[in-house]
């Protein structure tokens, strides 16, 4: 049975020497090894229109094909930077303030969604084949597969938090994306709280019938399910453990030179917490002179969605905190805040995990947030201050977990993971692991297919 995945990105990209290659990223690496194995199809848009709209992949003895729903400057401005980054991301993460309801964004949406089902067509011509969209880019496409192929076999994933059915209905387009996402024969989410909304939604807003955790609405049975996804734990562990890894993280605790290391990384997002999180961290410093010169802290921005005004406003937000933490508290070689707004390899990334005391990871809303589950992996005696507003957090209970708004509350928590005592690290950082272990991506990834095969 072979497999078409459908997402906004396909999952090769041209290394420098020309060749094409997968990318890095949790989805490819999950369901690469599957469409090898089975065959079938990955649809993702295409920004360049050079490239061509079919790609089998590898080029030399090809498993699968690579297709492009190629998009023009318009079509990625309405679909991609409007609907999906300024309407259906803000909303689904409870930050209204951040929202745009511009209906030229929505209908854009739908012509997008329209081309992205156009081409899965194209490419499943047998009924038995499962089908799997990836994400809040592809809310409607479903319902014209479905209109099509009322025996497709479709899935969807849902990454990021489905909201409180309140917030899901403020989108003045709720009940239409919500029949689209009805389409399919299963959705998934990553943990219990988006699938009791995603049933309160379907049966306030649609009026549809709910038996335990199947939405029945027009005539067609949903189910919807937690999956929650993991991280390559073995990819990641052998990362961690090789001796580039350890001389780099090495060489950073040289270079910084204090007792103690916190670390922060995000893609640079007003939901991940970093504003709120560096506040914090000069409230820690306000009330703990003893701890001056004593402590780093570690902040990796990674660019993201650059083209977005609030980020580009984000940004010199946190340039300006930074500066203001730094110019009032850095003293002879000490710098309390070390910044970076850049991208890193995964195994600089590493680096980072495996030098750090603790891990402040305090997003404002999170779907499951996997750096967390990164750090688990790759650390070896750290402490995890984790947002409670996460998916993960359901999780992970060892973890210290703290409320991001609460400035004081995580300041607190900061002292406290510095003053954990050796066992009562080992013994949350085993269970966080042996959590993590149990997560694998390729898991995640086999266990979707499955239910959705039964
Ligand atoms: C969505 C949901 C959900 C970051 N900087 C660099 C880099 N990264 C990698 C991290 C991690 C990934 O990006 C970020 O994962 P998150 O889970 O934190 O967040 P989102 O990107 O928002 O993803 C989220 C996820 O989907 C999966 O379902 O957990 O809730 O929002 O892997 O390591 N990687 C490299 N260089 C960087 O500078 N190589």
């Amino acid at each position: 049975m072979s497999l078409t995945v459908v997402a906004n990105r396909v999952p090769i990209r041209q290394s420098d020497d020309g060749d094409w290659v997968p990318s890095v990223g949790g989805l490819t690496t999950a369901l690469l090894p599957v469409l090898r194995q089975r065959g079938g199809a990955w649809i993702g848009m295409g920004e360049d229109p050079a490239l061509p709209e079919r790609q089998p992949f590898p080029a030399d003895d090809p498993d699968f094909t690579v297709r492009r729903v190629p998009l023009s400057q318009d079509e990625l401005d309405g679909y991609y930077y409007g609907m999906a980054n300024r309407v259906l991301w803000p909303v689904s993460h409870y930050m209204i303030q951040h929202f745009e309801p511009n209906p030229s964004f929505m209908e854009t949406y739908r012509s997008v969604n329209q081309r992205f089902a156009d081409a899965v067509l194209d490419e499943v011509d047998r009924s038995d084949e499962q089908i799997w969209l990836q994400d809040y880019h592809l809310m409607l496409a479903p319902k014209w597969i479905r209109e099509a192929r009322p025996d497709a076999t479709l899935g969807h994933f849902w990454h990021i938090p489905w909201p409180a059915m309140e917030v899901f209905r403020i989108l003045p387009w709720a009940r239409e994306l919500l029949r689209g996402m009805l389409a399919c024969d299963l959705v998934g989410v990553h943990v219990q709280e988006y699938v009791d909304n995603f049933l309160e939604s379907a049966r306030v807003l649609l009026g549809a019938d709910i038996d335990g955790q199947t939405v029945h609405y027009n005539g067609h049975a949903t189910r919807v399910e937690a999956h929650p996804i993991g991280i390559e734990v073995d990819r990641f562990k052998q990362m961690a453990d090789s001796d580039e890894v350890r001389t780099k993280a090495k060489q950073l605790r040289e270079r910084l030179g204090t007792k103690h290391i916190v670390i922060g990384i995000d893609r640079l997002d007003y939901t991940k917490g970093v504003l709120s999180r560096l506040e914090a961290f000069e409230r820690f410093l306000e009330n703990n002179p003893a701890y001056h010169g004593t402590v780093s802290f570690y902040q990796i921005a990674t660019p993201s969605r650059t083209k977005v005004d609030t980020y580009q406003q984000l940004k010199r937000e946190v340039d300006e905190v930074v500066g203001r933490i730094n110019g009032q508290f850095a003293r002879d070689n000490w710098v309390p805040v070390n910044y970076r707004y850049r991208t890193y390899t995964q195994f600089e990334l590493c680096a980072f995990y495996r030098a750090a005391d603790a891990a402040l990871i305090t997003p404002l809303r999170d779907g499951m947030n996997v750096v967390t589950q990164e750090f688990i992996t790759a650390n070896q005696n750290g402490v995890l201050i984790l947002s409670e507003l996460t998916g993960a957090a359901y999780l992970l209970p060892e973890a210290i977990q703290v409320n991001p708004y609460d400035k004081d509350g995580l300041a607190a928590s900061i002292r406290t993971a510095l003053e954990m005592s050796p066992e009562e690290r080992t013994t949350r950082l085993t269970a966080l692991k042996s959590t993590v272990e149990g997560l694998d991506v390729q898991r995640w990834a086999r266990g979707f297919l499955d239910a959705l095969h039964a």
